[in-house]
């Protein structure tokens, strides 16, 4: 399956540059040149570059496209962000994240997700079954209650107040992902497929203003009821408009241990770059987990935007891709530096 994971990223790496090319056409963005050395972060000067979208793995080059639209027409960032992690939710090919998503040691499917504007407005969905985008549900938290969290059944009985369709978000394909493992049953996600690819997004809007969002099935084969780091606000995303954002992907209970992204924010306003404030956060966490025997299963991510529009990025393992959009050049996907080989 790790081999499937590299022939996946290889094969878009592969035709990145075509789809890129008809999407930057289609959106009026310049398409990427793949000869350009990749800014990991820093232009050096003070001009604020924007629009921007950034968010984890492959399938982060279709959430862009998605995001772009919004924000490449002078649209909000949280629009922005909402529409194009859904895509990956309504996607039934990514195992991670909403329908198709690969269910819990029950056979449930369970998914968890948050949102984030640049005003500290947030919401956030956990332990929701049977609801396609827990993304807009998370977004209807924040807009239409006094609260920023809800959970299980009533994170869903407040979806179907709120007009979300009641549906069966175990697919065929996913099922029979779970019948195999069932044979043996046991907890050892395989690096880069059964621990992440949760999507995370980020982006800075015409006005400057800072959005995130993050979603997924989590860990797949978890005890039924877990939850991980995509639903907290400060683990799976923080933003601070003031200084910049940041959003995780990976083993959940590491990031939450961490509070990965609101320290990666941290480290931004102390000055440091995104790329190196992720990198500084990735290093924290291997000193944390060096001795410990999970290390063999730990793969972790981090994404970050600042305020002037300079991204960065920081793994733990080979295989971590993350999709950068702009109008410098076009949707790409670019692999994610790493610590360990
Ligand atoms: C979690 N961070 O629940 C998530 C895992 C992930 O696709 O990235 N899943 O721990």
């Amino acid at each position: 399956m790790i081999d499937r994971r590299k022939f996946l990223t290889k094969a878009t790496l592969g035709t990145v540059a075509v789809g890129t090319l008809y999407s930057c056409v289609d959106n009026g963005i310049k398409p990427h040149d793949p000869r350009k050395k990749e800014s990991a972060g820093e232009t050096g000067n003070n001009e604020v570059r924007k629009p921007v979208v950034i968010s984890t793995w492959n399938h982060g080059l279709p959430a862009n496209e998605e995001a772009w639209k919004i924000l490449n027409g002078g649209g909000a960032g949280l629009d922005a962000v909402e529409a194009g992690v859904r895509v990956a939710e309504a996607d039934p090919k990514v195992s991670s994240v909403g329908y198709g998503g690969w269910p819990d040691r029950e056979g449930k499917v369970t998914l968890d997700a948050c949102i984030m504007d640049h005003e500290f407005n947030c919401g956030s969905v956990a332990f929701l079954q049977n609801i396609k985008h827990p993304i807009s549900v998370a977004r209807k938290v924040m807009e239409k209650t006094p609260h920023i969290m809800l959970v299980g059944e009533g994170a869903k009985q407040f979806a179907l107040e709120q007009g979300f369709k009641e549906e069966n978000l175990l697919t065929p394909d996913a099922e029979k992902a779970y019948r195999e493992w069932l044979r043996k049953s046991e907890y050892k996600p395989i690096i880069n497929v059964e621990n992440h690819d949760t999507i995370s997004m980020l982006a800075i809007d015409e006005n400057g203003n800072l959005s995130g969002a993050c979603t997924t099935s989590g860990a797949a084969w978890k005890v039924h009821g877990r939850v991980g780091d995509s639903p907290i606000i400060g683990a799976g995303l923080f933003l601070d408009n003031e200084v910049g954002s940041a959003a995780a992907t990976g083993l959940g209970e590491a990031v939450i241990r961490t509070a990965g992204s609101a320290m990666v924010v941290e480290l931004m306003r102390q000055g440091k770059s995104p790329q190196q404030a992720c990198k500084e956060i990735v290093e924290r966490i291997y000193d944390i987990y060096k001795n410990r025997p999970d290390l063999e299963y730990l793969q972790i991510g981090f994404i970050a935007l600042n305020k002037q529009g300079e991204y960065g990025a920081y793994c733990l393992r080979p295989g971590f891709n993350y999709a950068v959009c702009d109008n410098d050049e076009g949707n790409r996907l670019i692999d994610g530096e790493y610590k360990m080989s």
